[in-house]
């Protein structure tokens, strides 16, 4: 039980009486197709009803007798349409499927059904988490249909095999080894990304070096392709700007330049010939250091149409990111990605998305949705969530992110009235547009349970499942991962439920409440260092974003400061300008207050702060109490491991508390209430303390 099987532990169901009612159900398999995927669906059921059922399937090819589970397309199955219309089937695109119970000549019999293989295979994991969370299996009626197009984990790993911002050891990308060794790895990272929807990968760090665009390297990409491919994933690389030059010999990599077009239309070409289904490009450009139009006085789109122009003949798609802004621009690192989008909208390629971070800043504890979510209409844009917690107590800290995703993608941005969500422009619904995505920046590590925190696993499956339906609840999502990670028990359940439910307001109170953003340590982002100042670049430091000082606290962004309100729609300028109607989670993200404010609770904003400091601490001493009542649930590997972590959770929060309201009670010059613990350290000793961890690049 170290958590190497993720979700899929298949663990025996010891109820004989909902064994046997499973057992009378699948009495056999009927696949009549023949594919690579279902290979991969046979070999799937083979395993977890092994592990669940303890009898091996008997799969047969036709032959459909009385309760005999019929996993196949349309084409196999000229009886379909007594059952299912052709407008459903229709419905379900490529990767939909349906799983019904149906009387086939008068004999019960579960169907599963989609018009491609890798849907058949989406449903077999359905199919197979029913029975992982206990529940009936007759009178089945389920259609699922994903609501994006694109499904895709972006890997911050690098070809030495580290992982930017990764903390669960190394790569599991073995550069040295591949394409000749395939490790059992790969593909159980398949089957878990097949399980929860995921259809894509971009394997390398959007820090990109342009090596893995050479034959060696791509001829390695291709190996990978191979084992994905009958799971339905496809694989992307990053495409570093500045690739013609240095791996292609030439002057310059100016998009508008013709040896340039060519080199990529070529390198495009080379690629597809070893990666048939190859998916694209994911670039960052002009933003932290890396290359990019800029350097030749071009635009993002000038830029981005450039790789799609090369891709678009073999199907590909360019990712492009928002996530643009430079330390020589004078305005608010909060307004620069949409100042240099926004009047591009219209001028992209049609295969091009832009892939937007879920806030203006860098995917902090809590931000208020990214400003360009509503403001380019013409322009599909994707959604960039975190999965690995930068700046949410990294390896450690239980944290899940699936209520941070929820979050954003159910606000309303009222660009088109009331009602026009984020999830709506996501998924492409708002304004008709064919592509769309969401893209979760992995987690996933060499680490035996592969997200170092047990935890972690949970953030990876919410995203994969949000991806698939942005709509859903994080809640059901989350009782699922329990129940097929660890137990069925109810009282198990709801527990640590409830505990995953807290995790984020926990997070987000003991590290940056009512609005506070990235204090966090110099560069590796760890623990709170609110002093950090006189840096090279102000947009780095935590001095530019808390503003504290003797007058208040917070950034400005209204029109007396910033103006970043500015650039949402006028329903929410005018809600968010003024302090009283801008909802408190986000107060100090958009206003400079003074200590002595008063807050909705009649406490002034100092009270406030320091209270909602005090409660992240107590969140954390909670959660540790009702995880040991689950001591006995589960096995003692995992228990025990969890519970170390929390332990060290606790003990950070305490730490970020302390440390932030020593810090600001500099400027405050006020007692902190009585409720709140009292520091038994300096901030000098705070100040000095640093945490012995190994981060990540
Ligand atoms: C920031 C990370 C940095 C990434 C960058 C990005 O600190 O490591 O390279 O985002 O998204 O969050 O490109």
């Amino acid at each position: 039980k170290d958590g190497y099987k993720l979700w899929l532990q298949y663990e025996k169901i010891e109820n004989k009486e909902l064994a046997e009612s499973y057992l009378n159900s699948i009495h056999q398999i009927t696949i009549p197709n023949h594919s690579a995927t279902t290979d991969v669906i046979k070999n799937e059921l083979s395993i977890a009803l092994k592990d669940m059922l303890s009898t091996f399937p008997v799969f047969t090819e036709d032959g459909i007798k009385k309760n005999n589970i019929v996993i196949a397309t349309p084409e196999s199955l000229p009886w379909l349409d007594e059952f299912i219309g052709q407008n459903q089937l229709d419905g379900l695109g490529q990767e939909g499927f349906i799983i019904k119970s149906i009387q086939y000549k008068n004999q019960p019999i579960t169907l599963i059904t989609g018009n491609a293989d890798a849907a058949l295979l989406y449903g077999t994991f359905e199919f197979l988490k029913l029975l992982q969370t206990h529940q009936s299996i007759v009178d089945l009626n389920i259609v699922s249909v994903p609501k994006t197009k694109i499904r895709i984990l972006n890997h911050w790993d690098n070809l030495d095999r580290t992982v930017e911002r990764g903390y669960a050891g190394s790569s599991i990308w073995n550069w040295h080894l591949l394409p000749d060794h395939i490790n059992q790895q790969y593909i159980d990272y398949a089957r878990a990304n097949a399980s929860i929807g995921i259809n894509g990968t971009v394997l390398t760090n959007v820090n990109a070096n342009a090596l893995v665009l050479t034959a060696a390297y791509i001829e390695k990409a291709a190996a990978l392709a191979k084992v994905f491919e009958p799971y339905g994933i496809k694989v992307y690389l990053t495409a570093r700007f500045s690739a013609p030059m240095e791996i292609g010999q030439l002057k310059t990599s100016d998009p508008l330049d013709e040896e340039v077009q060519k080199w990529w239309n070529d390198k495009a070409t080379e690629i597809y010939s070893y990666i048939p289904n190859f998916g694209g490009f994911l670039v960052k450009a002009d933003s932290e250091g890396q290359p990019g139009p800029h350097n030749y006085g071009r635009t993002q789109a000038e830029g981005a149409n450039l790789l799609a122009k090369a891709l678009k003949p073999h199907g590909g798609i360019v990712m492009w990111r928002a996530f643009v802004y430079s330390e020589n621009t004078p305005d608010d690192r909060a307004k620069q990605a949409y100042n240099e989008f926004k009047p591009l909208d219209g001028e992209f390629e049609s295969n091009v998305l832009v892939q937007v971070k879920n806030g203006a800043i860098d995917f902090q504890p809590r931000e208020p949705f990214h400003p360009l979510f509503g403001a380019m209409p013409k322009t599909p844009l994707m959604m960039e969530f975190q999965i690995t917690q930068e700046y949410l107590g990294q390896g450690t800290h239980l944290v899940y992110l699936s209520k941070l995703y929820e979050e954003v993608l159910n606000t309303d941005t009222y660009c088109k009235g009331p009602g026009s969500t984020v999830v709506k422009i996501i998924d492409g619904s708002l304004e008709n547009h064919q592509l769309s995505g969401m893209a979760g920046v992995s987690n996933i590590g060499s680490d035996r349970n592969w997200t170092g925190n047990h935890f972690g696993q949970a953030n990876w499956y919410a995203f994969g499942k949000l991806a698939w339906n942005p709509y859903a609840s994080s809640e059901k999502i989350a009782e699922d991962w329990i129940a097929m990670t660890f137990s069925n028990d109810p009282k198990f359940i709801s527990t640590t439920l409830d505990i995953m439910s807290k995790s984020r307001e926990a997070a987000v109170n003991y590290m940056t409440p009512l609005g506070l953003h990235h204090i966090m340590g110099w560069n590796h982002h760890y623990g709170p260092a609110p002093w950090i100042t006189d840096k090279h670049r102000d947009d780095w430091t935590s001095t530019y974003y808390h503003q504290a000082g003797s007058d208040g606290i917070g950034f400005d962004r209204t029109s007396s400061g910033s103006d970043a309100l500015s650039q949402y729609s006028p329903y929410i300028e005018k809600q968010f300008s003024n302090p009283k109607t801008c909802p408190e989670k986000y107060l100090l993200w958009f206003h400079h207050l003074p200590w002595a404010y008063r807050m909705e609770s009649g406490k002034t904003l100092w009270e406030e702060l320091a209270l909602h400091y005090q409660a992240g601490v107590d969140q954390t001493t909670t959660a540790i109490k009702k995880w040991s009542t689950l001591e006995k649930s589960i096995d003692n590997e995992r228990y025990q491991h969890i519970l170390s972590f929390m332990k060290i959770q606790e003990k950070e929060a305490k730490w970020w508390r302390d440390a932030c309201l020593l810090y600001f009670q500099q400027f405050s010059k006020l007692p902190l209430p009585d409720a709140v613990e009292k520091p038994n350290k300096t901030l000098e000793d705070f100040k000095n303390y640093k945490p012995h961890f190994a981060p990540g690049i």
